[in-house]
């Protein structure tokens, strides 16, 4: 089990190429000594990026990460943190002031702060996320720089942070971009900014800094992963419990600091209907940290798809990062209770989680509440295939997305890709993708949302020549909204190429809550739920059907839906509203697993 050498060579060889990267992920930093550095922070709107540019166009040694003000009367500086806005953090900025509204460019945001940093001790700063490219500076020197607006990142500052005054000066940058990931082509918001919490994670000098403990793949007791030290004590004797079950294992790391283990134990598995979680303990001679951890297996036999060696059908139903309720885009807690009790009371069994990765909240909450988790980065639609950095972008942001959430047993698929164009400069792109996920976790399945093609006016058929690299194939239809009525379902007969669970993971259409007319009115409350019934009576005839994703759970923001009185900027194929109300759909599909879930009992 090699997987992580090669995930640390491979970050190492990511690093030489230049790229911009934030240092190796602190993983679960929920439960280390952390200070929250979330409220109010000052911010400069800087469309023309002045405060990193000087009048020639090269980037300024005094730029606004040097905090400066005029010494006297007679200094000139032409900016003032103190002065300026301020922006609640976490929070995208479009949602906080009007003129932010349609706003892409770069904002700076500062923090004053005082830290009393206990003895023996590394302090980092860490990032839930900052939406696109982020350059981080600690009392006027540069820390680091972060692309991707979903990912975690976070730099050391033990030697620089000081007791009293320090200013943190984050410069965040949305603009879209060809070569990035996402590109400028999407249907949803670009929300900007620090759209997740800030903080300050303290550690031991030698501390654990990631670590893997999972099932086998394939295995109902076989516990298997591997401990990452970080800091100059390498060679430490390492001890894993979970008292529960009676597990106490005992290790030492090599002069990496890092080790493998595999042992058995007797665990109830989690699963949906019983989401045991389980604390686990890892102890080094120096640090100690617990995590609250499931135990279960996912694999594919045929079509189907196995949890815990049982055939399950995934009722799903997919999520944006949108606030519940709200024009913002979410990263509470309380946002991921709200989004997943939505999805319990469609009585769901598992959530597509697109077209990012969402917040940590979101895969812990699911871990707790039983539900099965489709994670995925945002390689949508158009991307440079060929741009050897858009590559290494998206490799990044699928090693961050895998490196935090590799631990939650909710998460059962890794997605690639969604609706991306058949070529085989996109083929390669995505092995490559496919390949980093394997040898990073081992023990999940992958997955991406693919198109169909047509073998005959009515017979769809599931053949992306990237299928062959899947364990799970995704479909987007859209039959009955932007490929004929709802009635043409009844003309379809499915198929498929690969012998393997197909998962529908997009279908639907739009329809404004209260407007209500017969079932043929495009927006209509009617429509939706006449395509939904639809729908699933064509679900009924395809065998090799493993799960069903309506699109989606609530509407969604997005710049791309410009209909007034009906879209407004909204996507509104949400089966609930951006208020928080259910349309009849919701309860098509409530009724539809209902059933499913009566079948399995
Ligand atoms: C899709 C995309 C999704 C869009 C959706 C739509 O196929 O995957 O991101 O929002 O269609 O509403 O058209």
């Amino acid at each position: 089990m090699k997987f992580t050498k090669l995930s640390c060579v491979l970050v190492f060889f990511v690093a030489m190429n230049a790229y911009p990267l934030g240092q190796n992920l602190i993983i679960n930093v929920d439960h280390r000594s952390a200070v929250s550095l979330n409220g109010k922070w000052q911010a400069i709107i800087d469309p023309f990026e002045i405060g990193y540019y000087d009048y020639r166009y090269q980037p300024n040694k005094n730029g606004f990460f040097k905090n400066a003000k005029p010494r006297d009367k007679t200094e000139l500086i032409e900016y003032d943190f103190d002065k300026s806005e301020v922006l609640n953090v976490p929070g995208d900025w479009n949602s906080q002031q009007d003129k932010l509204f349609l706003y892409e460019g770069s904002i700076w945001y500062k923090k004053s702060f005082d830290y009393q940093r206990r003895p023996n001790t590394r302090v980092f700063v860490y990032f839930g996320a900052a939406n696109y490219h982020s350059i981080v500076y600690l009392n006027g020197q540069k820390l680091g720089e972060h692309i991707g607006g979903f990912t975690p990142f976070n730099f050391e500052i033990t030697r620089l942070v000081r007791e009293k005054d320090n200013f943190l000066v984050v410069k965040v940058d949305n603009k879209r971009r060809h070569d990035g990931v996402p590109t400028v082509n999407t249907d949803w918001w670009n929300y900007g900014g620090l759209t997740r919490r800030v903080m300050l994670v303290e550690v031991q000098e030698t501390f654990i800094r990631d670590y893997f403990i999972q099932l086998k793949r394939g295995s109902l007791k076989t516990v298997v992963g591997w401990i990452q030290l970080d800091g100059k004590q390498t060679s430490q004797t390492i001890t894993v419990e979970i008292p529960e079950a009676n597990v106490k294992q005992i290790f030492n790391t090599d002069a990496d600091g890092y080790v493998e283990f595999e042992f058995d134990a007797e665990l109830q598995l989690w699963s949906p209907d019983n989401p045991r979680l389980y604390d686990v303990i890892i102890k080094s001679q120096t640090d100690s940290l617990s995590d609250s951890v499931g135990f279960r297996s996912i694999e594919t036999k045929g079509s189907k798809i196995l949890l815990n060696g049982k055939p399950i059908f995934l009722r799903g139903v997919c999520i944006h990062e949108q606030a519940p309720k709200s024009k913002a885009r979410a990263f509470s807690k309380e946002h991921a209770e709200t989004l997943l009790g939505w999805a319990k009371e469609m009585n769901c069994n598992f959530v597509r989680l697109a077209h990012y990765p969402h917040n940590e909240y979101m895969p812990r909450t699911a871990d707790r509440l039983g539900m099965l988790v489709w994670s995925e980065i945002p390689v949508y639609w158009t991307i440079l295939w060929e741009n050897e950095s858009t590559l290494t972008n998206a490799l990044n942001q699928l090693t961050e997305m895998i490196t935090r959430d590799k631990n939650r047993a909710s998460v059962i698929l890794w997605s690639m890709a969604n609706e991306t164009p058949v070529g085989d400069a996109r083929n390669e792109f995505l092995r490559t993708l496919v390949e980093r996920a394997k040898s990073l976790d081992p023990t999940r399945l992958i997955t991406a949302a693919m198109e169909k093609s047509y073998q005959g006016k009515n017979k769809p058929v599931i053949n992306d020549p990237f299928g062959q690299y899947v364990d799970v194939l995704g479909c987007n239809e859209y039959i009955g909204w932007y490929e004929g009525l709802p009635d043409r379902c009844d003309l379809y007969s499915w198929g498929t190429i690969y012998d393997k669970p197909v998962i529908f993971s997009e279908f639907g259409g739009g329809a404004l809550y209260g407007f209500n007319a017969d079932k043929d009115t495009r927006w209509s409350e009617e429509y939706q739920e006449y395509l939904y019934e639809k729908q699933i009576k064509m679900f009924e005839k395809i065998p090799f059907l493993a799960g069903t994703c309506p699109w989606i759970l609530s509407d969604f923001r997005s710049p791309r839906r410009l209909l007034p009185q009906i879209q407004d900027y909204w996507n509104r194929k949400g089966l609930i509203s951006d208020k928080g109300e259910k349309k009849k759909a919701f309860y098509v599909m409530q009724l539809f697993y209902e059933k499913l879930k009566q079948n399995e009992q």
